[in-house]
């Protein structure tokens, strides 16, 4: 490992308990089949890849609380999971969950909060998704915790959730910024209207347009964000590119459009984390899912600063 280059490590985390749809916990074996640590290295990054953290498969579990079904196992894992993502940053490293379901990013918000924290910089958090995921266990349709992250990282929601790592909220409204979004739950709505979060719909990206929203995203975190999270929800792009994810929504971001996005990060220099989650391989078996995810991966990391 050459002592100058920036090294990203790669945690992989099968989790599939926070959705409905099975195969999303093959989601990492996916990204590894599509070559994203190759990717990487091609772009100067040193990449070290963890392997998959250990999750009980469903099969061994019993759903105790329907509105937040393996509530106990999400949050087990997760507190690992969130600890691994602070160890990383405390190296000095840049790390890249791939997942697994949406769940996931209750961890690693919570880990790079918990750095944030440590190191007095303000998070700021860029989230790319079809959904808000601004539900709670009292206003979820579904029962499903993929839909509930960013509600319980701002801190709304059930005390497992919310308070992983002993801490909450994790994020601040202000900065954080929502992209791709279209659709959206009656009861998420006034959530998300009480906490006052920028959400770009899509339809607000007919209208501006991804580089003008991206510029008034970056503008708006430059100066008031020291570590910027990535949480790239692939359920973003349209069902055209990307047929391999469990609650697909018509209507989505183009494969261009999700480049400019992170295009724009990373010419921003301010991304210091990113996650990649939904990729669902039993739903796609030519893998182009994965494929696409994995160049906008590579454009985000185009030219990232630690
Ligand atoms: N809003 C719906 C629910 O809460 O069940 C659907 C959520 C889908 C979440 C995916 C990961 O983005
Ligand atoms: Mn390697
Ligand atoms: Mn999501
Ligand atoms: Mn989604």
């Amino acid at each position: 490992m050459q002592a100058n280059k920036r090294i990203v490590e790669i945690i992989g985390f099968p989790m599939d308990l926070g959705a409905d749809r099975r195969g999303v916990d093959m989601g990492p074996s996916a990204l590894r089949i599509a070559g994203i640590e190759k990717r990487l290295e091609n772009l100067g990054y040193d990449v070290i890849d963890h392997g998959d953290l250990q999750i009980q498969h469903r099969a061994q579990q019993k759903v105790i609380d329907t509105k937040l079904k393996y509530l106990d196992e999400i949050v087990k894992t997760g507190e690992v999971l969130a600890n691994r993502i602070q160890g990383v940053l405390n190296r000095g490293n840049f790390p890249l969950c791939i997942g697994g379901d949406h769940s996931m990013s209750l961890a690693s918000i919570a880990g790079v909060s918990a750095y944030c924290r440590d190191k007095n910089k303000r998070l700021g958090v860029l989230w790319v998704d079809a959904h808000p995921d601004m539900n709670t266990d009292q206003t979820t349709p579904s029962g499903n915790i993929h839909g509930m992250p960013m509600a319980a990282s701002l801190g709304y929601g059930h005390d497992k959730l919310t308070g992983l790592l002993g801490f909450s909220p994790k994020i601040k409204a202000e900065n954080c910024a929502l992209i791709g979004i279209r659709s959206i739950d009656i009861e998420e709505r006034k959530t998300i209207i009480d906490s006052g979060l920028e959400v770009y719909s899509m339809s607000k990206i007919d209208q501006l347009g991804v580089y003008n929203i991206m510029q008034k995203i970056i503008d708006k975190f430059k100066g008031n964000v020291d570590h910027l999270h990535v949480s790239f929800d692939v359920d973003s792009l349209d069902p055209r590119f990307v047929p391999g994810v469990g609650t697909p929504v018509a209507g989505g971001l183009s494969y261009r459009e999700a480049h400019m996005i992170m295009e724009s990060v990373a010419e921003s220099g301010m991304m210091c984390s990113l996650e990649v989650a939904e990729v669902n391989p039993i739903l796609d078996v030519q893998n182009q899912s994965a494929e696409t995810a994995v160049e906008i991966v590579a454009s985000g990391m185009g030219q990232i600063i630690i």
